[in-house]
């Protein structure tokens, strides 16, 4: 019988609920919704012999200091306040250094936050960190060595989310959650498949040798987060040549796609030889994203899982973007199984 992938999923995490986003001017419905989750559940479900779902412990506070600025931590708390059903968009963004911010306003939190487009609820916390436990759960199964590889369902998502800044839909770094967990038991290799740049997490790690980070993204100079992701962002100090930015430009196809991959992001992983993978997985690639524009089919997933689990390494799967939610379930499952295939030890 063949072994099924272990799943992490909190209930909770359905609470957080952003209705709308504020992005270039207009207000749009976001995104970011809960039916994403739903979606990719019930295509895990629907394939029983191959996923064991299991809800996440709950993830020692101490592992979200480890990543994230304190002040940031308690500005969500300070939303759990917040007037059931009401949320806050930041929109005034002072300059830092320049003010002084009380995190347990809510009307500061532009101080803790880039963009628009991630509000803050009562249920912001709750679910945040429950998705935050999804990562650090299946990062423990891993360095336990109990199983080769776990799949996070993340959401909110994270790689957006630097140590201080909220942004992007994404609160706490769930895949530097990850990779600060695998490091203590050797170098750990990042893999950013999401459509956008993971600016949090290339910040979190910059000066960091240990930790590689590599992210097949659209061109920051066309796409979110445009500040970041570009090519000539390589590391700082001792953490020079450990940050590797692959932009392209859009339009890209599955073929395209896996040439970069194998080329240059799958090359710079072997030769980093790290001890274990973390995979920033977003399906935001997919043609028919709304607000991704590479051409990814659903069968090229297949494609990209497998030749990420033939690297044969240690692996947590954190879940990130992917906005089609129709298609996100079938997207998702066709890279789990793809990285099955290629992990499999007769391959
Ligand atoms: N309506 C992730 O995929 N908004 N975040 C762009 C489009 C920001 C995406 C405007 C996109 C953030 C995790
Ligand atoms: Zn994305």
């Amino acid at each position: 019988m063949k072994k099924k992938l272990n799943v992490y999923f909190h209930g909770d995490q359905l609470k957080h609920k952003p209705v709308y986003e504020w992005a270039f001017g207009e207000k749009l419905s976001h995104p970011e919704t809960t039916t994403r989750a739903d979606n990719i559940l019930a295509a895990l479900k629907d394939d029983p012999d191959a996923y064991a779902l299991f809800t996440p412990e709950k993830a020692p506070l101490q592992m979200l200091r480890d990543i994230h600025d304190r002040r940031l931590i308690s500005l969500y708390k300070a939303a759990c306040n917040l007037p059931e059903g009401e949320t806050f968009y930041p929109s005034l963004f002072p300059k830092r250094n320049r003010v002084i911010a009380d995190e347990h306003d809510i009307r500061h939190s532009g101080y803790f936050c880039f963009d628009s487009g991630t509000p803050l609820a009562s249920t912001t916390w709750l679910a945040a960190t429950w998705s935050a436990a999804c990562a650090d759960s299946a990062a423990r199964l891993i360095e336990l060595g109990t199983d080769t590889a776990a799949y996070a369902l993340c959401r909110p998502p994270g790689h957006h989310a630097t140590r201080d800044l909220f942004g992007g839909y994404c609160y706490f770094n769930n895949a530097a959650i990850c990779a600060s967990r695998l490091r203590k038991h050797g170098r750990v290799a990042i893999i950013d498949i999401d459509f956008h740049h993971g600016n949090g997490t290339q910040g979190i790690f910059y000066s960091d040798p240990e930790v590689l980070f590599v992210s097949i993204h659209g061109d920051p100079k066309e796409f979110y987060p445009f500040y970041w992701g570009h090519e000539r962002e390589s590391g700082r100090g001792a953490g020079m040549g450990f940050n590797i930015n692959i932009p392209i430009p859009e339009g890209c196809d599955g073929q395209e796609y896996l040439r970069v991959l194998s080329k240059k992001a799958l090359l710079a992983i072997k030769k980093f030889a790290p001890a274990a993978l973390v995979v920033s997985a977003g399906f935001d690639t997919y043609r028919e994203d709304p607000i991704g524009r590479f051409k990814l089919e659903t069968a090229d997933f297949h494609h990209v899982g497998e030749a990420l689990g033939k690297l044969k390494l240690p692996t947590v799967i954190v879940q990130e973007g992917g906005y089609c939610t129709d298609k996100l379930g079938a997207n998702v499952s066709s890279f789990l199984t793809g990285f099955s295939c290629g992990a499999r030890r007769d391959k």
